[in-house]
């Protein structure tokens, strides 16, 4: 066969539009995923239809289903109807699974939060929660967030059952628990605030070199990112946070990403900030060797925490209310395909998703195109279109505009993609 068709045939088939997985991979990270809200699965189908594409979104986490009021909301009485929704979508897609949460002092049953405990009897009740627990997810959980949130706003020890109970070495112990139960998944920390670089940072730093000291096994920490917009830091400064933590040794990924606007509705400008933030906070994952993939918490705005939490305040996320791409979108999509500089991966995988095959991908080839419901690109006076901050300005089979609008500059990022940076 002539060399042209040839290669033809061997593009052809495998071409698909990049989506946020694909790129994600493309762009060195395991994943690019999202928590799913157990409710949803049955009810909403075309939410359903997102999380289910993996080439969009490689992972999945349950947002309420595994936690204790759910898995075990009387003692020793474990139930896993809830918990078993989001890792029954995972096998079923071959998405990545992310596991959480087990020791938290929030969603906590009453019978273990006000109980009247010593180190005596409170120490078998969470070796036993987390053997349970992990023996029924045995070798479907990526990563298992085992302590969640065990530091206060102002960086003090926050107040819980546990911290009063044990102390710090409740962390060793859930650990150890974890680890026994479950020796193939990856054992987070993970908390939120961490991204500031502030006195949550230097405590989570000491949860880290507490359990290590202890000889208890650690391999991740979970920065939530539960940011707000405007006020996001920066590209380097969350990546210079994130490499404090893997010079511990241990990895590190976003694992529940939204970042709220603190007034609503959002103006063009608002959005177009909030697409920003998003890149800032993907892209320094992409800067940090050992940052393993980037996890919102939801990826619509139908659905959401936040507005409930933070009266006011919401669309966190990176699909509007009636699922289509918000600005968010296309500024993450370009920041990972500005890294994608192997674009012939892409994860089309449908094995079912455990510890170990989760990494199975093959090798199509990835189109870059950034679409979204909101402009990348205006129009100039003299009628040419410049590319917004952050979008695609070039690269292979590119028809766009090729002028960035000031102050940003078209550069090469790889033969198939050019930005506006
Ligand atoms: O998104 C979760 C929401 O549906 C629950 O009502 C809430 C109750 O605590 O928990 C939310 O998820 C939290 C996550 O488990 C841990 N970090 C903070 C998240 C947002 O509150």
């Amino acid at each position: 066969m002539h060399t042209h068709a040839l290669l033809a045939a061997l593009l052809a088939p495998a071409t698909v539009s990049a989506q946020l997985n694909s790129l994600a991979v493309a762009a060195g990270l395991k994943y690019f995923g999202t928590a799913v809200r157990e409710g949803s699965v049955s009810s909403d189908s075309a939410y359903m239809a997102i999380v289910n594409n993996k080439n969009e979104l490689g992972q999945v986490v349950s947002e309420n289903g595994q936690k204790w009021d759910a898995t075990e909301p009387s003692r020793n009485t474990f139930t896993y109807t809830q918990g078993d929704i989001v890792p029954n979508v995972a096998k079923k897609n071959g998405q990545y699974l992310r596991c959480h949460t087990l020791t938290w002092h929030s969603q906590l049953p009453s019978w273990v939060s006000s109980g009247s405990w010593t180190r005596a009897t409170l120490q078998p009740v969470i070796e036993t929660h987390i053997s349970n627990v992990m023996a029924h997810y045995l070798g479907q959980c990526y990563a298992w967030d085992v302590v969640n949130e065990a530091i206060a706003d102002d960086g003090t020890w926050r107040d819980s059952v546990f911290y009063r109970t044990f102390s710090t070495d409740f962390l060793a112990i859930s650990f150890n628990a974890a680890k026994k139960a479950d020796p193939n998944t990856k054992l987070y920390y993970n908390d939120y605030n961490l991204e500031y670089n502030g006195a949550k940072t230097e405590r989570a730093l000491e949860v880290v070199n507490i359990i290590q000291k202890a000889g208890a096994p650690i391999d991740g920490v979970g920065f939530q990112a539960h940011l707000i917009v405007g006020s996001t830091p920066s590209r380097s400064s969350l990546a210079t946070v994130l490499k404090r933590f893997t010079a511990l040794n241990v990895e590190v990924a976003y694992t529940e990403l939204d970042i709220r606007h603190s007034s609503l509705p959002a103006s063009t400008s608002a959005l177009a900030t909030q697409g920003n933030d998003f890149a800032n906070v993907v892209g320094s994952c992409l800067d940090v060797t050992g940052c393993v993939g980037v996890t919102v918490w939801g990826f619509t705005d139908k659905y959401s925490w936040v507005p409930s939490t933070f009266s006011g305040a919401g669309d966190a996320l990176i699909y509007d209310s009636n699922l289509n791409k918000k600005a968010a979108w296309t500024s993450i999509s370009s920041v990972l395909a500005a890294k994608a500089t192997n674009p012939v991966t892409l994860v089309t995988s449908t094995k079912a998703t455990t510890a170990t095959s989760v990494a199975a991908t093959t090798t199509p080839v990835v189109v870059v195109t950034t679409t979204s419901s909101a402009p990348a690109t205006t129009s100039t006076a003299s009628g040419g279109a410049e590319a917004a901050h952050w979008a695609q300005c070039g690269g292979t089979g590119w028809t766009g505009a090729t002028k960035c609008q000031s102050p940003w500059t078209c550069k090469v990022s790889n033969p198939y993609y050019s930005q506006c940076l």
